[in-house]
């Protein structure tokens, strides 16, 4: 099967996208949070590209998107495809948008050729695949999982201390069936493919545009709080010092030198979101607060170094007269592609001459979450010098292409299968 996209059109519908932006015009990148004004923007946006191509558009109750091409037994489970619209702060216009433009791509191809197709083809749009706003990953498609009940979002907070249901009050969504509308059960879904950047160098470095994912990593979040003395920093000698500060420093090397221990790709940990208080450069600092985020694909390593970064907080406020809390807030189970969808991408991929590799997903997406309803299987395409999370993002437009249309042949073998 030999589809065909539009290359120009996915460049422009993500360049569009990208305008759909919170942050300032002296910010670089793209930032759009969940359910802020520019996010429903593009929300509109996107729907309203599903309507043109023929497709229905519903929303459920915690705001994931499904954009249904009909097929001709719409009975049977559908397929899905899609990813997410929201962004990490001063993003770039490709992670996660480049998988729903791709998938409404798809649909548009095989709507406007009629191509036939039992199943119905479903593209999902995730409320909030980032932790940007609330903290957490991937709420639209946990929720789905069942790991979100509505009651939960009660307690999920911004920075500004706006409660995810706040949100979803707000913009009418409870006025939805939270459990019919956003509960997914085994059998509700024939099977999933997310086209997604890869967010790392291998594919580009080998020379290779199509990447088949086996596994994907799984975010282990915690929220660590430091207290100590807060202190005049001229009038107060080192040797009486409780500074929180500098034990939060101690922690976060020593999780570094901890995740390098394992010396593998897939073991790695970071803390990128810090806030200190008072945060004033002549005053101790009496309170840091901080976000240990730990990946692997062997949940088991993950637990590991999540219990010795938790144990080594405790022992070094012991030692340094800090009183330290740490709560862990994500701890997620790293999934396996379902290899039947991975051996029909390789299929779509060999009849087309076109050359792939199979990999792990060190970055999270939405298809971990399914998983636990829906067997998946993931697309990758390359991304230049593997820079993701960043205004410099970046994948050839001839790689946009050939994803799409991967994707493209995949969804349509897929979706006139009886069984995987
Ligand atoms: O952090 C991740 O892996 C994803 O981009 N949210
Ligand atoms: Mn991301
Ligand atoms: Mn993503």
């Amino acid at each position: 099967m030999k589809c065909t996209a539009d290359g120009n059109r996915i460049l422009s519908e993500l360049e569009k996208l990208k305008t759909f932006d919170m942050s300032g015009p002296e910010q670089p990148g793209t930032t759009r949070m969940l359910f802020t004004d520019v996010e429903m923007e593009a929300r509109e946006y996107v729907k309203s590209l599903m309507l043109e191509i023929g497709m229905s558009v519903d929303e459920d109750a915690i705001g994931n998107i499904y954009g249904t091409l009909r097929g001709s037994d719409p009975e049977l489970a559908p397929v899905w495809s899609g990813s997410h619209i929201d962004t990490v702060i001063n993003a770039g216009m490709y992670d996660g948008m480049f998988g729903v433009i791709g998938a409404i791509e798809s649909c548009r191809y095989i709507s406007e050729n009629d191509i036939p197709h039992k199943r119905s083809i479903q593209v999902i749009i995730y409320s909030s695949e980032e932790p940007t706003r609330f903290g957490m990953g991937c709420v639209g498609s946990r929720a789905m999982a069942g790991e979100l009940p509505l009651e939960d979002t009660k307690n999920v907070f911004d920075d500004n201390g706006i409660s995810l249901y706040d949100e979803l009050e707000r913009l009418g969504f409870t006025k939805k069936d939270y459990d019919k509308t956003v509960l997914k059960k085994k059998g509700d879904v024939f099977a999933s493919v997310e086209m997604h950047i890869e967010q790392a160098p291998v594919l580009e470095q080998k020379g290779i545009p199509i990447g088949i994912v086996e596994g994907i990593c799984a975010p282990s979040y915690i929220q660590v709080c430091i207290e100590g003395e807060q202190k005049h920093a001229g009038s107060t000698p080192m040797n009486v010092r409780r500074d929180a500060m500098t034990g939060a420093a101690e922690i976060i090397l020593r999780l570094e030198s901890l995740a390098r221990s394992y010396g593998n790709t897939h073991t790695v940990a970071t803390v990128g979101k810090l806030s200190v208080f008072p945060n004033a450069s002549n005053v101790i600092p009496g309170k840091v607060s901080f976000t240990i985020d730990i990946r692997d694909v062997d949940e088991s390593v993950k637990t590991e170094l999540t219990e010795k970064i938790c144990s080594y907080i405790d022992c070094i406020c012991t030692m340094r007269g800090l009183i330290g809390s740490h709560e862990i807030t994500t701890d997620d189970i790293p999934c396996y592609s379902d290899p039947a969808i991975s051996a029909v991408i390789e299929e779509t991929c060999r009849e087309n001459n076109i050359p792939y590799n199979r990999m792990t997903s060190g970055a999270y997406h939405d298809s971990l979450l399914i998983s636990d309803f829906v067997p998946v299987a993931m697309i990758f395409v390359p991304s230049h010098n593997g820079i993701s999370h960043d205004p410099a993002e970046f994948t050839e437009l001839s790689d946009l292409v050939t994803g799409t249309e991967v994707l493209c042949g995949t969804l349509i073998k897929l979706s006139n299968l009886d069984s995987l």
